[in-house]
């Protein structure tokens, strides 16, 4: 396959129009775009979603989930939607012009509204991701973060999103196109990642290469990727780190601002399109390529080698050749990596799963030379210093009276006694005074209270401190969207407080139970309102005949062993 290089249709208008239209755009109705939505537009302006000429309309959208393909029968296979509130839904008309604006406020686009509709979400999780299970981080986000409301129509665009770091390292495909075209490359295979480089990537590059006898792209995505990921500035030092050992004449590398579904099957033939906009001729699919993870019952979500077999089935359509491969190992006799299917009999192999590596750097221990170059090593090192220098949230909930603020005071104290790091606590009573003053109980309100906390929080973690939260925090997925947060930058532990409300009730410290028995405060934890404990929290106390000190000496023996604070 020999690569078509022509410039591929943008949706930008002309540098003039975009000043005029920018002008008459602040007049319209604007939606403030979500870190994804920048993404996909970013990708929808510069031609990286051609055929894709604005976010899906409602005809599109049902074919894509159904059947992966646009109402006129091309090959799509990811919804990319325009998702919004109810509120704001209800502020546009079919036909009307919106001001798409990035978080800045900065208008980046117009789309004509052709359509607005209530998706069905769990039949969209079903179909796209196999399955409507909240273990999925698409489908979780398709439930709790994305709006309920889609709109669709065609863009216009007007520039393209504002980036700051490695501004010469991102090209859009018509740049890449003009890359190709410049040093003769007319077959290109393209390595999508999201993780740091080690040997195995590099080996598994070379061989697909010259397999396809092809140039190589190492395309690493910076957009979104898995909550839990190494951070994208962290990822490009590691790949710059180890770009001169790729012959340079040969090898280029190129960040994609793309916003990952960790879709699996249906990914790996999203992907290909876009690599195939890009420029490129061949791409690599290795095993559990997009993978999410486990589902709700401990188990993969897709086979390991589903992806490359949905991709083998329409590659023709794709337009680029699928290069495929089996995960790669180290084989110690003869000091060189092989795919899994090909080692030599009776020899030995050596591995380092992902989750291996991260216990690794998080306690400090070897990494072996056979398994990453040094400089990676050191980058990521650099980044996640073993986690008993790493910030972390501790994170109480429970009814109203539990105890929580208590246990969390006892906590605190015992940290500080420790040292090494900042402590704060960020206590329910004491949010709602400084931070959250204007805040009343109602689901709504209750929510942005947590979020605000989360959000301190994962300031604090990620500046290397311990944050104590002691809200309430009733719902499940508020808390989990909090972890989330958080687990971007440390670690997160839920402590579920676990005192009964009859418990409760008979303690009546602030006497807000007998005022809410009476009906004097309105939507009350445990009596009025709902509190759905954890499941599956990091440490359950008990409260009733415990002393404070104990349960707070639980807590600290959970940090130990999850190695958050150093036996000295
Ligand atoms: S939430 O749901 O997490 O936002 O609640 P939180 O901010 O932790 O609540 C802090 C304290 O508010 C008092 N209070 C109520 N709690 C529950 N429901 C209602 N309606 C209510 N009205 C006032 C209550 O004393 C909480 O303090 P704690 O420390 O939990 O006892």
């Amino acid at each position: 396959m020999i690569a078509n290089l022509a410039p591929i249709p943008e949706l930008y208008v002309s540098y003039e129009s975009a000043q005029k239209l920018k002008l008459e755009a602040a007049g319209l109705t604007s939606h403030d775009l979500t870190a994804r939505q920048i993404c996909d537009l970013e990708l929808l302006m510069n031609g990286g979603f051609h055929p894709l000429k604005g976010f899906l309309s409602e005809a599109d959208y049902n074919g894509v989930v159904n059947d992966m393909r646009l109402a006129d029968g091309a090959l799509w296979p990811m919804p990319i939607t325009l998702d919004v509130k109810e509120e704001f839904a209800a502020k546009v008309e079919i036909g009307q012009d919106i001001a798409l604006r990035d978080q800045e406020g900065v208008i980046l686009a117009t789309m004509t509204v052709t359509d607005k509709w209530v998706p069905n979400k769990a039949h969209e999780a079903t179909m796209v991701y196999g399955a409507d299970d909240l273990a999925h981080p698409a489908v979780n986000y398709l439930h709790h973060q994305a709006g309920n409301v889609y709109l669709g129509g065609p863009v216009t665009g007007i520039q393209q999103p504002v980036h700051y770091d490695f501004r010469g390292r991102r090209d859009t495909p018509n740049e890449l196109r003009a890359l190709f075209r410049k040093l003769g490359w007319r077959k290109v295979v393209a390595f999508q990642t999201r993780n740091p480089l080690h040997r195995a990537h590099q080996e598994l590059t070379f061989r697909a290469a010259k397999e396809a006898q092809a140039n190589l792209l190492i395309h690493p995505v910076v957009g979104m990727t898995k909550p839990g990921d190494v951070d994208h500035f962290t990822r490009v030092r590691c790949y710059e780190a180890v770009l001169d050992k790729y012959p340079q004449a040969t090898t280029t590398m190129s960040l994609l601002n793309l916003a990952m579904r960790m879709a699996g099957p249906r990914e790996a033939v999203w992907h290909g399109l876009i690599r195939a906009n890009h420029g490129c001729t061949h791409f690599i699919v290795g095993r559990d390529h997009a993978g999410p993870g486990k589902n709700s019952a401990g188990q993969d979500f897709y086979g390991p080698y589903d992806a490359q077999e949905l991709f083998q089935k329409y590659q023709s359509e794709i337009g680029v050749e699928m290069v495929d491969f089996k995960h790669m190992v180290y084989v110690q006799e003869k000091a060189q990596y092989y795919p899994a299917n090909e080692v030599p009999e009776g020899c030995t192999v050596l591995d380092i799963s992902g989750t291996e590596l991260r216990r690794r750097l998080r306690e400090g221990l070897d990494i072996p030379e056979w398994f990453s170059f040094p400089e990676v090593v050191t980058e990521l090192r650099r980044t996640s210093p073993p986690r008993s220098k790493q910030g972390f949230t501790v994170f109480f909930t429970g009814l109203s009276g539990s105890g929580k603020s208590t246990i969390a005071n006892a906590l605190m104290v015992k940290l500080m006694e420790m040292g090494g790091r900042p402590v704060t606590l960020l206590d329910g009573d004491v949010v709602r005074k400084h931070l959250s003053s204007e805040l009343g109980f109602s689901k709504e309100h209750r929510d942005i209270n947590i979020k605000r906390i989360g959000y301190v929080a994962s300031e604090i973690t990620k500046n290397g401190g311990i944050a104590i939260c002691a809200p309430i925090a009733p719902y499940t997925a508020t808390r989990r969207a909090v972890r989330e947060m958080i687990e971007a930058y440390g670690a997160f532990i839920e402590v579920h407080v676990a005192t009964s409300v009859e418990e409760c009730e008979r303690r009546d410290r602030k006497g807000l139970y007998k005022l809410a028995r009476e009906g004097k405060i309105k939507e009350f934890t445990g009596i009025s309102d709902p509190y759905e404990a954890p499941t599956t929290p990091e440490l359950r106390v008990e409260t009733e005949n415990v002393e404070v000190d104990n349960c707070a000496h639980q807590v600290i023996l959970k940090l130990e062993a999850m190695g958050l604070i150093a036996a000295n």
